[in-house]
């Protein structure tokens, strides 16, 4: 739908589809399609600002890369065995509502359920949970916010009485200590870290205190790092009650005033010394002194945290010991105070807000309260909201496995990469009797398990809204149409509700619960459900959101704005008006190490990939930070075991093994181990570091432990490294490249150890690394070289090292190298990669490709280092441009350098200042 406001019609104003920062975009389109985007410098949350991630969404939707990665039209398969052929949406439809209406007729409406997403806008979500709680008539509708927020919502909860962050983003600014903790917004939130670096340049007294296993980017930066042993965060938090009551930095009045429950978790803090706490977390007891005074002590402190406290066996309770923090000290309500849980997914609040999981109803309502549940079947028209819960993310695949819930409808989510305890879920999977898929990307590792695939309408395609961390309703714009046949998440939902009511004989009932032909409709609808409620937002409509931008909620009618912050006047919304206190208790981890399995790993997210990678995945240069999944461990925990940084290991539990190349960092204590959640099975071999996770929840929110394995971890014995590096050919180099990644993944399972990726900032490439533990054949080579395309003869260069089983073969076209194979010897691959990909290997040196030694030749034009990380400019450029004439406006203007996040500015300024001033000559 084409945007109605004061925009040029080539300029549509969107959100991020990344994390739940929310930052503004304005997408630029001609004749249909999106040629750029760039930060909205008029969007409160980033204010032109974007990262790395947003700053190439554009690439991600580039003709080529639509072909060749998106889902494009509805696939079936009719026998497990076969590959799913395409067909109409007509008949995907009729599949569907007759797969699932003879699954209901024969087994109840429990036998059916849906696991969807916090990346569906709130008029997806909307429609979902109606359709499984107004219509199917059960709660099976569950969500990946489980994996996600649900102990930050239970923990609000908890506390607070409602599941509603207090904060809004300008707090960042106003406060005097930051205690970040189990989070790592350098890499999860790097527009809201743009903010935590200025507060930090803007006030010299400023304090922070990142509370984090392991020495993180955001760590880099605190003035105190609390590296507490995995899973400890309440003996932490707990501590430092205890060193506010000893050092009368509560604020007794206010505990007096506006809260209960005091005097048992006072008690309990008695038992907390630093002392203690520094023996469970394993950190000085003067740090944990140290933060207590700080936060006690300055006049505004601010917690911002994340999954290090969510995805926890224990994760409401982590959740609860830090927001008493804010309770006991009244740091909360006023600027720079509070409680901020920042939210990881673009629309996991407004999945909270619509009630989106299996426990939860519409606008903040319960589905425990017979009162919450006669409301919303009013309000929706149904005799009845079931009042049994429904099934939560991990008891639903569970509940699949054996075989109780028998079809299966997955939204925007990839469970067979990112739910723990992957061998079961992927069993569960295939037990299924039928699986839909309803994604955007259709080669994901849950496509492989798909029934049925029905193409998303993804980002620049769709409209709705979305809520961030801060409460902040954004407006989702469409630029462009869907690519090739795909569909809006709602209108698929409303068609499948249709079709399913026509099936179980109710059809005009369907028609009359889902009349939506637009999403302004069903946007109304929501909005109405929220009168009287926290989050009320009767206020608000698309109008205005277009008129006067994003806007936060609470948004009653009638209102002049949405409220940036809660509790300014000590009310809370619990039965008493009081905020509580939980009694809290330090608790294990659910899967301690022990001998066998020595290390605690830890998994987390890098700044420049998104999850399963579906769509960071198709952007070459998002893979320079990282270019496979890499173990962090201690320089002694890999000397132990005669790793060195470099070198491949074998990680192994009880659920599975996976060969890693690992890294020696020395941030990272020893016994711990780091790594990204990123890689899966499309990019490596094995299930990527779910495969190590185990099912244990937290028992208030049923959210997984993810944050912590113990694994075992020993040197792999695989000496025949492989190495292919291929540029991408024709006139859409990317998209060929595109293709030859999707070939080369059927190679991963083949090799113990194997890794695929893209690479490059000038031609795009395709690299593929692999260990066997013999010597690859005459036969296995050439099976490579065709699949890479490099067997060709004319401009073929090779070398080969019978004895020493080394064999290399390069191909190159009029004096340009498109590729290369190392068997047996890998180390040029360092070089090769960007000699490739930017092309500066002097025609004459060629051969220098296959040559039995691994340093680059001295003539290689070396290449330049990158300064501007989100736009992918280097040195040479900037100096180009200066030299060219052009001050920092031009060079923004002409590069865009400095232009999305602006953490490059200080260097770009050094280089004009070096290349300018007169001693420059
Ligand atoms: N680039 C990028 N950004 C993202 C995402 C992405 O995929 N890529 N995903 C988004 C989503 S959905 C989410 S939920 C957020 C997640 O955002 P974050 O939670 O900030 O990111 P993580 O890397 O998952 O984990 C944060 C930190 O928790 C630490 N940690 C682990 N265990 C513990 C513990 O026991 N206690 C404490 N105190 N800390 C611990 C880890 O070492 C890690 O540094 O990111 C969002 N932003
Ligand atoms: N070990 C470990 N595991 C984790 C975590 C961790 O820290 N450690 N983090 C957990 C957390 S916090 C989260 S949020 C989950 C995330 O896990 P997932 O939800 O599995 O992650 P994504 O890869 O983002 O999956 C979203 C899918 O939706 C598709 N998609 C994109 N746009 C659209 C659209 O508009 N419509 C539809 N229908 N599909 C679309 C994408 O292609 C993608 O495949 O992972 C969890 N798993
Ligand atoms: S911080 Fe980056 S990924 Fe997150 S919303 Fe902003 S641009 Fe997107
Ligand atoms: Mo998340």
């Amino acid at each position: 739908m084409p945007n109605e406001s004061h925009f040029p019609p080539s300029v549509t104003p969107s959100t991020c589809c990344y994390c739940g920062t929310g930052c503004g975009v304005l997408i630029d389109s001609r004749d249909g399609r999106i040629t750029d985007v760039r930060g909205d410098p008029e969007h409160p949350a980033n204010q032109g600002r974007l990262c790395a991630k947003g700053a190439t969404l554009h690439l991600t939707a580039a003709p080529g890369t639509l072909q060749a990665n998106r889902a494009l039209y509805p696939e079936v398969r009719t026998r497990r065995d076969q590959p799913r052929q395409r067909v109409s949406w007509e008949q995907a439809m009729a599949v569907a509502a007759r797969r699932f209406a003879a699954v209901i007729a024969e087994h109840g409406p429990e036998a059916v359920a849906f696991y969807v997403s916090g990346q569906l806008l709130t008029e997806d979500y909307y429609v979902f949970n109606k359709l499984v709680k107004g219509f199917i008539g059960s709660n099976n509708i569950d969500t990946n916010s489980r994996l996600c927020m649900s102990s930050a919502a239970s923990g609000y909860k908890l506390t607070l009485g409602v599941d509603a962050p207090p904060n809004c983003y300008e707090d960042i600014g106003l406060a005097q200590c930051l205690f970040i903790t189990g989070a790592n917004p350098a890499a999860a939130h790097p527009i809201v870290f743009r903010r935590i670096e200025d507060a930090r340049a803007a006030n010299p007294e400023l304090k922070i205190i990142v509370a984090d296993p392991r020495r993180s980017e955001t760590a880099a930066i605190a003035d105190l790092h609390l590296a507490l042993k995995p899973g400890t965060d309440i003996a932490l938090y707990n501590a430092m009650l205890h060193v506010l009551l000893a050092e009368n930095l509560v604020d007794r009045d206010y505990i007096a005033a506006h809260t209960e429950g005091f005097a048992a978790l006072e008690a309990i803090a008695a038992d907390y010394s630093p002392a203690v706490a520094a023996q469970i977390c394993g950190i000085p007891a003067e740090d944990i002194v140290q933060a207590a005074r700080w936060f006690g002590l300055s006049k505004a402190s601010l917690s911002l945290w994340c999954q290090g406290l969510n995805q926890s066996r224990h994760g409401s309770h982590n959740n609860a010991a830090l927001i008493h923090l804010h309770l006991a000290t009244g740091h909360i309500g006023r600027p720079g105070a509070g409680p901020f849980s920042l939210t990881g997914q673009p629309n996991a609040m407004g999945g909270r807000e619509v009630g989106g999981m299996a426990n939860l109803l519409s606008a903040h309502r319960d589905l425990g309260s017979a009162e919450h549940r006669a409301e919303v079947a009013r309000f929706w028209g149904v005799p009845e909201v079931p009042a049994k819960p429904g099934l939560t993310a991990v008891q639903l695949f569970e509940a699949v496995g054996r075989g109780e819930v028998k079809a299966l409808w997955i939204a925007c989510t990839n469970p067979a990469h990112s739910l723990p305890d992957q061998a079961r879920v992927r069993a569960a999977l295939e037990t299924a009797e039928f699986v839909v898929l309803q994604e955007a990307y259709g080669d994901t590792d849950t496509a492989a398990y798909a029934d049925l695939l029905l193409p998303a309408a993804s980002w620049g395609e769709k409209e709705g809204t979305v809520t961030n961390s801060e409460r902040r309703i954004s407006r989702v714009r469409a630029a462009v149409a869907a690519a090739g046949e795909a569909r809006a998440d709602w209108a698929i939902a409303v068609d499948f509700a249709h079709r399913l009511g026509d099936e179980l004989g109710r059809g005009e009932e369907a028609r009359r619960l889902f009349p939506y032909r637009r999403p302004e409709a069903i946007f109304n609808e929501h909005r109405d459900s929220t009168r009287g409620r926290d989050l009320d937002i009767t206020g608000l409509s698309y109008g205005l959101l277009e008129q006067r931008g994003p806007q936060l909620w609470p948004f009653p009618e009638g209102a002049e704005a949405g409220l940036p912050r809660l509790y300014a006047d000590g009310r809370f919304p619990t039965p008493s008006g009081r905020a509580r206190f939980v009694p809290v208790q330090h608790q294990e981890v659910a899967e301690p190490t022990d001998v066998d399995q020595p290390i605690s790993l830890l998994s987390g997210r890098l700044r420049d990939q998104w999850h399963g990678m579906s769509r960071t995945g198709t952007v070459p240069r998002l893979f320079h930070g990282a270019e496979e999944a890499v173990l962090a461990m201690h320089p002694c925990d890999l000397r132990h075991r005669g790793l060195e940084d470099g070198d491949l290991a074998r990680v192994s539990n009880g659920r599975d093994s996976l060969v890693l190349r690992v890294a020696a960092v020395a941030g990272l204590k020893k016994g711990r181990a780091w790594l990204p959640m990123h890689w899966g099975s499309r990019f490596m071999h094995g299930a990527g570091v779910n495969a190590f996770t185990g099912p244990a929840c937290d028992p208030i929110s049923l959210q997984p432990e993810l944050k912590h394995a113990p694994v075992q971890v020993e040197k792999a014995d695989l000496p025949w490294p492989l190495a292919v590096v291929r540029a991408g050919e024709g006139p859409d180099a990317l998209a060929s490249s595109l293709a030859l990644l999707q070939r080369a993944r059927r190679l991963l399972p083949r090799f113990p150890y194997a890794s695929v990726g893209l690479y490059g900032r000038g031609q795009p490439l395709v690299v593929f690394r692999a260990a066997a533990e013999a010597p690859l054949d005459e036969a296995q080579i050439r099976e490579i070289d065709a699949l890479f395309d490099l067997e060709r003869e004319e401009g073929a260069i090779v070398y080969a090292d019978r004895r020493r089983h080394i064999g290399k073969r390069a191909l190159a076209r009029d004096g340009h190298l498109l590729g290369v194979r190392l068997a047996g010897e890998t180390q040029a691959l360092a070089w090769l990669k960007d000699a490739i990909s930017d092309d500066v290997l002097d025609p004459d040196l060629l051969r220098w490709a296959v040559a039995p030694i691994s340093t680059p030749p001295a003539k290689l034009l070396r290449a330049s280092p990158v300064v501007c990380k989100c736009a992918d400019i280097t040195q040479a450029q900037i100096e180009a441009g200066i030299a060219r004439g052009l001050d920092l406006d031009g060079l923004q203007n002409e590069l865009k350098c400095g232009t999305f996040c602006g953490g490059c500015l200080p260097e770009v300024k050094k280089i004009i200042v070096a290349k300018t001033s007169p001693q420059a000559a």
